[in-house]
């Protein structure tokens, strides 16, 4: 094993891990109340005061939790990561990590001030023709540039350790961290070109129109990878820090990463699953990018397979029996586990609801509905954050020396639980309001009528309940957090990395072969994404001039 790995994370990149965690826990506590108030007003018995408007508050809770939140405990905690598992920062390194964190928070601030003026309420998606104030968006791209800019250390930091170690495979989480961050900046460029080239001309008035179409077709280039960016950071935590914190070992470390290429190659030719029911998109490209939505469950059906091994083998070797005598053998009582678990569990009907979204005919019946809402909070504010949670119990007290005491693990488990009754409430009922046609970003004011409407209420009253017990949990989170920061008992945290099972198979160099997997994922991007970009342009409604993207 690399030395490094023993270490504890560096005081000064501690510093900066929890410099995004400060911001993380900040807007969960914000986009959890705007969460709260949102079910309130979908229950039809709650107004907003001061004149707050239905669709601003749901931009801030989108902005706030979906791309903020998520954002900042993400690189924080890949900072971490790749800190202890490739070594300590240089100063270099450490210094971008910091620009980087500087302009992500000071775009954060300029679109929150937008959207807190209500002079953004486009909701996290922004989809043109809503237009918001140009700050909002020049804050978007200062986020995304941050987060470019964050990577930058991440790979010097990899690059850095594969010189050192030449002929050796790199430590897995670094090597998942780069690939996380190499799938995110491969996005995002779709993402910054509709801004800088359509939505902020647009916004400043210096053209009239906008090709919404490319503009949506960008975005979601874009916003299938995003939620995989959420994804992955979790999936790093279920197949290299769980078996560790079980006592046991990864089932493989090759397995592992071949399904970070694996999502690294089809996160992204996929973006057009969104928009199925969109005009202006041939039907063949749209079938083809389904096709390409099933290969990638297919790692995550990998992931499953190599998670089950994992507790399989653990329970096992602690004397198990029969089929599912291994479950017994966990550690329930330690919430560093059992919370990111109960999210393990929860993204299988999660993404059983991915697999109808993407199936072509069942997506005519559910696209527009709540339905969907309900598929992304079992899965990203479910499953993803769970296992943030999980996270956050050891790596805060390991970067500010404490300790999680039995008292502090005991309350942690009472808010992951909290956390799994309020979302088990809030996204089932979801899913069947969806499925009784239910639509999605609509305030109750505009439902169609009322008859139709009163078919809801028992769900949007149960997501009102729902609402109420996530944001029990999250005073209880924020509780754990502050306590965990600054108030528990001094000492030596575990940060847990997983060692490979004996036996396992030597991992093949030909993961680190860079070259190969970003060009596989260029021609498939290429592929996917030529041809229906080309006809969005060319296409492009009566008015357009030019190179008619607008
Ligand atoms: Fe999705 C829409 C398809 C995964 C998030 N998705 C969304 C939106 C969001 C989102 C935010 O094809 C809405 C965007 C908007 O505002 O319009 N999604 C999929 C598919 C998957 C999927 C095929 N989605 C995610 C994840 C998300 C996320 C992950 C966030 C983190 N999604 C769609 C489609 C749409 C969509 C369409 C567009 C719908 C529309 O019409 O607008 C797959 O990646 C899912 C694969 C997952 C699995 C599960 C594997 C299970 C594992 C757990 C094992 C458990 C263990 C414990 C070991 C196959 C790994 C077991 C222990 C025991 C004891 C049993």
């Amino acid at each position: 094993m690399n030395i490094q790995a023993k270490l504890k994370v560096d005081p000064r990149d501690g510093k900066l891990a929890m410099a995004h965690f400060y911001v993380f826990i900040v807007a969960l506590a914000i986009g959890g109340l705007a969460g709260l108030l949102q079910t309130f007003v979908r229950s039809g018995k709650f107004e907003l005061p001061f004149g707050i408007g239905y669709y601003q508050l749901l931009t801030l809770h989108g902005v706030v939790l979906a791309l903020v939140m998520t954002t900042f405990f993400i690189m924080g905690f890949l900072h971490a990561v790749v800190s202890k598992t490739a070594g300590t920062y240089t100063n270099r390194q450490r210094t971008l990590a910091w620009i980087s964190f500087a302009l992500l928070t000071i775009g954060t601030i300029m679109a929150a001030i937008m959207i807190l003026l209500n002079e953004a309420s486009v909701l996290y998606t922004f989809y043109a023709p809503l237009q918001a104030h140009a700050v909002f968006y020049i804050g978007l791209t200062l986020v995304v540039v941050g987060s470019w800019v964050g990577s930058a250390a991440v790979f010097m930091k990899y690059g850095e350790w594969r010189k050192a170690n030449p002929g050796q495979s790199s430590p897995l989480l670094t090597f998942m961290a780069v690939i996380t961050l190499m799938m995110w900046d491969i996005a995002t460029i779709g993402v910054a070109t509709t801004v800088l080239f359509q939505i902020l001309p647009w916004s400043l008035g210096l053209v009239e129109t906008i090709n919404v179409g490319l503009s949506r077709t960008l975005f979601w280039y874009f916003g299938h990878p995003l939620v995989y960016f959420w994804l992955l950071p979790a999936y790093m935590v279920w197949y290299a820090i769980i078996p560790k914190i079980i006592g046991g070992k990864i089932f493989s470390d090759s397995l592992a990463r071949l399904s970070f290429v694996l999502l690294l190659f089809f996160s992204i030719p996929v973006g057009l699953h969104h928009q199925l029911v969109e005009p202006g998109i041939d039907p063949a490209w749209k079938f083809i990018q389904v096709i390409l939505t099933f290969l990638v469950v297919i790692p995550s059906l990998m992931t499953a397979f190599s998670l089950f091994a994992t507790f399989e083998s653990y329970g096992r070797s602690k004397g198990a029996k029969g089929l599912f005598g291994w479950f017994k053998k966990l550690p329930w009582g330690d919430a560093r586990f059992t919370i990111p678990f109960i999210g393990m569990l929860g993204f299988i009907p999660g993404g059983a609801g991915g697999i109808v979204n993407a199936s072509h005919q069942m997506n005519q019946l559910v696209h527009n509905t709540i339905w969907i809402t309900g598929h992304f909070h079992m899965t990203v504010a479910f499953a993803v954050i769970l296992t943030f949670y999980g996270v956050a119990y050891w790596l805060i007290p390991h970067l500010t020396g404490r300790i999680l005491t039995k008292k502090m693990n005991k309350l942690a488990m009472i808010q992951g639980i909290t956390w799994t009754i309020g979302m088990l409430f809030m996204s089932s009922s979801m899913h069947i309001q969806g499925l009784l046609g239910g639509p999605r970003r609509s305030a109750f004011s505009e439902y169609g009528g009322a008859a139709q409407a009163a078919e809801w209420i028992p769900y949007q009253i149960a997501q009102a309940v729902g609402g109420s017990i996530l944001f029990i949990s999250i005073i209880l989170m924020v509780y754990v957090f502050i306590n965990l920061a600054f108030f528990a008992p001094k000492g030596e945290q575990e940060f847990p990395v997983g060692e490979v099972a004996k036996g396992a198979e030597k991992t093949p160099l030909v993961f680190d072969n860079w070259k190969l997997w970003l060009g596989i994922s260029a021609i498939l991007i290429v592929f996917a994404y030529t041809l229906p970009l080309i006809d969005l342009i060319q296409n492009a409604p009566p008015g357009s001039k030019g190179f008619k993207l607008w």
